[in-house]
């Protein structure tokens, strides 16, 4: 038998059947009677209907099994039996020169939200059916006359759960821009190549001329070979009041040719088309070849909603995925989030939309927060309203996998990690669902830092993709942006993973942008001058908020200078009313600055403040020699000033930079004095401090630079990094006696696990202290998981610190 997938690569065209439903009328199928239950009354029938499209020259069959899903057939009709004697039928006339294409109608039903069903249950219901189409020995799966993308969705999945069968799917569509409920053809085509569906194409609803727009609709990114099978005509009305379509084999064989030169492979004919139309058609097609499409539309990667695509490549604008439907330090959401409330999340899709975000980011990741339910809920909630595609953003491999269940089209999922099992989990699931995704190159708690060593993490997760034999497009790369407050060189080497990720891999890239500012000022004129130089370097997304102008003003002003926005019509639309603001007044540019001048601190007390690594010691050495004691040093001059230092952060005179060089240059102090002060003081005591970031969390800046702090006033800091597991952190109080334990979290996913550090202690019977620290955590959350303090910044971390020890 010559193999249908072979058939799909050759140069040549194939032609489909016609219709049956008239057909079958003529020859004795009673009005209202399913076709596919007189098929097994008469299969004769249906054999000689078959037999005469050979006869006419087609080289597929359709089997007899349009209506044959059980919402269609009821209760009483064994529909595997159904459809695998309908195969059979169709398969001893196609012997083996003619191939038989499985055929798979609508069930009449709406997946949910527009109807009742769930998507799970209409892909059982066509796994019932394709399992006996197979099990007759069709060639292919072919969904026809499809007008709902979950719906012909649901075919295909059910198909790869079932069999190994290409796939072909044919929509129907009302207009040349959309189908029924909302799809335009380039959508549809967009979802079905995300998917790997080996055929695609359109049936029905009208004759050759209407369904050549569509055709044209499908052509800017269409790469696969079509198949088209139009009605003998618009459909009239006779003098019975019955549907009649009048076009003749002639002239539809003339117009269906036409299809040849948008791509088409597979020509037939569909309502009023007879082995006479397919006659004909042969003869129209005579000789000629296929001519594979090729798409104009230069992208990467393209990620649908039910009714949009958003293309994204480095021909492409950039695209903004709004990222404020997630909890990070947001109380409101988490609240109701918690309760399983919607409508400030709803709020967030709304303001975002209208901002012109073409992309929403969905992150229901907070404590007591049920992901695996609450994601699909959420998404299904903005689908039903927005037609932007959603980027699912979470950790949880089952919440992302829930969400895709739901989606009716191909959304991007957010992200697929390095840290073990995760693309062997996710990646045959988005391979599966045509879900575009994020590979994020983060293995276990490893944040690669320079440009090789993304590469290098990148690599091997590129290689297990592909031996899932998940095709490129499907893949876009987080080039990670961390902070560069506290590593100043992370942006160069993002911008050189960006453009190596471009021409080496010619893979797109998107990153968190905001990342980059943490702990600084201004943190909108960071991010979006970085979002200019991540443009300049062919990063084609990005995670933001849409709301910010001066965001919006950096990208558009890029699309114009990088060639993407033509007569910058773009720009001149968004901005044709914009005013200069102008002068250095408003305390920004001149004069404003209170960076610390760094020259010639001549005092402990300046030197620690001003941040003056290079000079301390010498000054330290300078007021020993001038015969101060160590002690009066530290705390006379060297714990005012950090104290001071401490202030400044808190009144955001300083931000992160100036706090993390202070911190050193007095822990440069302090190992000069160690010594002399170990002497003088004798045996004093410190009191010991366990600090540690959670189980899962592999964010260490903040608790680094509580540690660093600690230290400077005067505590014995054991830090166990990030990552710890519970049971280690107790170890490590009972073996140091520690009198306080400090757990921090920057992830509302994590924070959660604070609390089985404080559960193991009060297991083990230990009264230790437990402080809490990070980003997100509020004195609510401290107290429903009973610690004993808790701060969101390292200078008050010290003021707990020294509290609890009272
Ligand atoms: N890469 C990928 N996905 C990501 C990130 C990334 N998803 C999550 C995050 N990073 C990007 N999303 C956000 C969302 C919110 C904030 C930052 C990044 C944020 N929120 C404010 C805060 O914490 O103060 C809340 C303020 C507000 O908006 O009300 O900053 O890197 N693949």
């Amino acid at each position: 038998m010559p193999d249908f997938r072979k058939a799909l690569g050759d140069g040549r065209v194939y032609f489909f059947d016609g219709g049956y439903g008239t057909f079958l009328q003529s020859r004795g199928l009673p009005a209202g009677m399913s076709p596919e239950v007189f098929g097994l009354e008469r299969p004769d029938v249906i054999k000689s209907v078959h037999q005469d499209y050979v006869d006419a020259g087609a080289n597929v069959l359709t089997t007899n099994t349009f209506g044959g899903s059980r919402p269609k057939l009821g209760a009483d009709v064994d529909v595997i039996a159904l459809n695998r004697e309908m195969a059979l039928l169709a398969r001893s006339i196609a012997g083996d020169t003619v191939f038989v294409g499985g055929s798979v109608g609508p069930t009449g039903h709406f997946v949910q939200p527009l109807g009742e069903m769930t998507f799970k249950e209409m892909v059982e219901i066509y796994k019932e059916q394709i399992q006996g189409l197979v099990e007759g020995g069709v060639d292919l799966i072919l969904g026809e006359t499809h007008f709902d993308l979950a719906e012909a969705r649901a075919v295909v999945i059910a198909a790869r759960e079932v069999c190994d069968l290409p796939v072909a799917i044919s929509m129907t569509f009302e207009s040349p821009s959309a189908c029924l409920t909302g799809t335009s053809p380039l959508t549809f085509v967009d979802a079905m190549q995300n998917m790997g569906v080996e055929l695609m194409g359109t049936n029905c609803s009208a004759g050759p001329e209407q369904i050549f727009e569509v055709l044209k609709n499908m052509q800017p990114r269409l790469s696969s070979p079509l198949l088209v099978e139009a009605n003998a005509g618009l459909p009239e009305l006779d003098e019975n009041r019955n549907t009649v379509f009048r076009l003749k084999p002639e002239p539809f064989a003339e117009q269906s040719v036409r299809f040849l030169e948008v791509g088409a492979k597979f020509i037939g004919g569909c309502c009023g088309t007879g082995p006479d139309h397919i006659r004909a058609l042969r003869a129209a097609v005579g000789d000629a070849r296929w001519k594979r499409p090729v798409p104009q539309d230069d992208c990467q990667m393209v990620l649908t909603s039910r009714g949009e695509s958003v293309a994204i490549g480095f021909e492409q604008r950039g695209v903004i995925i709004g990222e404020r439907i997630n909890p990070t330090g947001k109380k409101v959401l988490i609240a109701e989030l918690q309760k399983g409330q919607f409508t400030e999340a709803m709020k967030f899709a709304e303001e975002q939309v209208t901002a012109g975000a073409p992309v929403l980011d969905v992150n229901v990741g907070a404590p007591m927060v049920d992901e695996v339910q609450t994601l699909p809920a959420l998404t299904k909630e903005i689908f039903a309203q927005y037609s932007a595609p959603l980027s699912i953003d979470s950790t949880n491999p089952d919440a992302v996998e829930a969400a895709l269940w739901e989606y009716p089209g191909t959304p991007l999922v957010n992200s697929i990690s390095g840290e073990p099992g995760r693309m062997e989990r996710l990646g045959p699931l988005c391979k599966k669902f045509g879900a575009p995704f994020i590979l994020l190159p983060i293995i276990g708690s490893k944040l690669p830092f320079t440009c090789e060593e993304r590469i290098e993490v990148v690599s091997n997760l590129l290689k297990q993709a592909d031996e899932i034999g998940i095709p490129r497009r499907l893949i876009m790369v987080d080039a990670l942006a961390l902070t560069v407050s506290s590593k100043p060189t992370a942006a160069r080497h993002c911008l050189d993973f960006i453009r190596h990720c471009k021409e080496e891999w010619n893979l797109p890239t998107v990153l968190g942008l905001s990342n980059v500012s943490f702990g600084l000022p201004a943190r909108e004129l960071l991010n979006s001058s970085f979002l200019t130089l991540c443009q300049g370097q062919g990063m084609c997304a990005f995670i933001a908020n849409p709301n910010s102008s001066r965001l919006r003003e950096a990208l558009y002003s890029a699309e114009v200078l990088l060639a993407r926005d033509p007569q910058a019509e773009q720009f001149i639309e968004k901005f044709s009313d914009w005013t200069p603001s102008g002068d250095n007044s408003g305390g920004s540019g001149v004069g404003g600055s209170k960076a610390p001048d760094k020259s010639g601190a001549d005092n402990l007390f300046d030197a620690v403040v001003k941040g003056d690594r290079g000079n301390i010691v010498a000054l330290v050495e300078r007021d020993l020699e001038a015969g101060r004691k160590p002690f009066e040093l530290v705390n006379g001059d060297l714990i005012p000033a950090i104290m001071e230092v401490g202030e400044k952060y808190e009144s955001k005179e300083y931000f992160l930079p100036q706090l993390l060089q202070s911190a050193e240059t007095l822990q440069k102090a302090f190992e000069k004095l160690k010594p002399l002060l170990e002497e003088e003081g004798g045996d004093q005591e410190k009191d010991t401090i366990i600090m540690a970031t959670v189980e899962g969390d592999i964010h260490d800046i903040g608790k680094n630079i509580v540690c660093l702090m600690l230290r400077n006033h005067g505590f014995n800091v054991i830090d166990l990094g990030k990552d710890v597991p519970a049971e280690n952190i107790v170890k490590a109080v009972q073996e140091h006696q520690a009198k306080i334990v400090g757990l921090s979290a920057l992830m509302t996913t994590t924070m959660v696990r604070m609390e089985d550090t404080i559960n193991l202690l009060k297991e083990r019977g230990l009264n230790t202290k437990v402080m809490i620290g990070g980003a997100v955590i509020t004195g609510g959350f401290c107290d429903s998981i009973g610690a004993d303090g808790w701060s969101t910044d390292a200078v008050a971390a010290v003021k707990v610190a020294k509290q609890l020890l009272q």
